[in-house]
């Protein structure tokens, strides 16, 4: 397959409307609906985002790897008793008037979705300070209103994992805040769920790594209220949809847990070689004037390929293909 139909550029797919696009995913609604209604295609790509580019040169199967690993989390944790229902409808393939299931274009990289209205919040879980968590930590000693113990590095494991939401930003990066922020934004008893919810499912998710040898440094989830269903509502905690992808290396930091050592940068699960070789002599790549990324060597590619297909295989326990 080229790589355009791999997912280099979001797809034409007869039936949906691309609705936008994210660094690495596409999002569709159905072509027979009105706009903003009906339910939502998440389409994974194989484009592979570093330092905050887009890179020119896709990973193959990447979108197939994570989708299959997300897919096999929400049923995990649905098993281990989350509590808290899914977004997914189908990852079948359906017929091509998009009245089910998902294109055959995309199978194995999409899933249809039932569509929600967003909470205006990034929900975060860390078990382990690294990024904005280690640099709010190192300007104030708290990361999201959460006083620290003196003395953590980079990598350190925390001694209870933490919520640390941040609202969402049109552009740059997300914003770290406080959960008094949430609570004002959502209501108290919506706030309080998700962060219960948001702290549950790192639980579970850290669990199984761990005995996989794999940490979970930190997660990201979206959650989402069936349309109607307001925010300050008595019952919206209640009705509270997990959306979006879950537990990928997208949306989360793995670390190999035989290379932890706190006190440096830890070893991106997946990405690290990308990261070396970009900011190797070999690259050629001129950081500093934001210039764009070169292209990935073809080994480099390769790598980090199996890096995917090995996060998949030791966190399900399935092999891949
Ligand atoms: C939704 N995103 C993120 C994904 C992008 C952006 N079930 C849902 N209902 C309503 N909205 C969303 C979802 C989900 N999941 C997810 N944005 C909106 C996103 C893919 C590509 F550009």
């Amino acid at each position: 397959m080229s790589a355009a139909a791999t997912g280099a550029a979001p797809a034409e797919l007869p039936g949906w409307r691309h609705v936008r696009s994210g660094k690495v995913r596409d999002l569709y609604e159905p072509a027979s609906a009105a706009p903003g209604e009906g339910d939502l295609l998440v389409v994974a790509s194989d484009r592979v985002s570093a330092f905050d580019h887009v890179l020119a040169t896709p990973v193959p199967d990447k979108g197939a790897v994570l989708t299959a690993l997300s897919l096999w989390w929400f049923e995990r944790l649905a098993d281990a008793g989350l509590g808290l229902p899914d977004h997914v409808l189908s990852a079948d393939v359906g017929p091509d008037d998009a009245s089910a299931g998902v294109p055959a274009a995309v199978a194995g990289r999409a899933v249809r979705c039932r569509r929600l209205e967003m909470l205006p919040v990034e929900c975060v879980a860390r078990g382990y300070l690294t990024g904005s968590g280690l640099a709010d930590y190192r300007a104030t000693g708290a990361v999201c209103g959460v006083e620290l113990p003196d003395g953590l590095e980079d990598g350190s494991r925390l001694h209870r994992p933490v919520f640390t939401p941040a609202t969402k930003a049109d552009v740059g990066h997300d914003e770290n805040v406080s959960f008094a922020v949430v609570a004002d934004l959502l209501g108290p008893a919506l706030a309080e769920r998700a962060r219960e919810v948001t702290l549950r499912l790192y639980a579970l998710g850290e669990e199984v790594a761990r005995e996989r040898g794999v940490l979970l440094a930190d997660t990201k989830i979206e959650l989402g209220l069936p349309p109607g269903v307001e925010a300050a509502s008595a019952d919206a905690p209640e009705a509270l949809v997990l959306a979006d992808e879950v537990l990928t290396p997208d949306s989360s930091r793995f670390w190999d847990a035989a290379a932890w050592a706190p006190g440096r940068a830890q070893p991106s699960f997946d990405k690290q070689f990308v990261r070396d070789w970009l900011l190797s002599d070999a690259s050629g790549w001129d950081r500093a004037a934001d210039a764009p990324p070169p292209p990935l060597p073809d080994d480099v590619v390769e790598a980090t390929r199996g890096r995917y297909v090995e996060a998949y295989e030791r966190l399900t326990g399935r092999r891949w293909g």
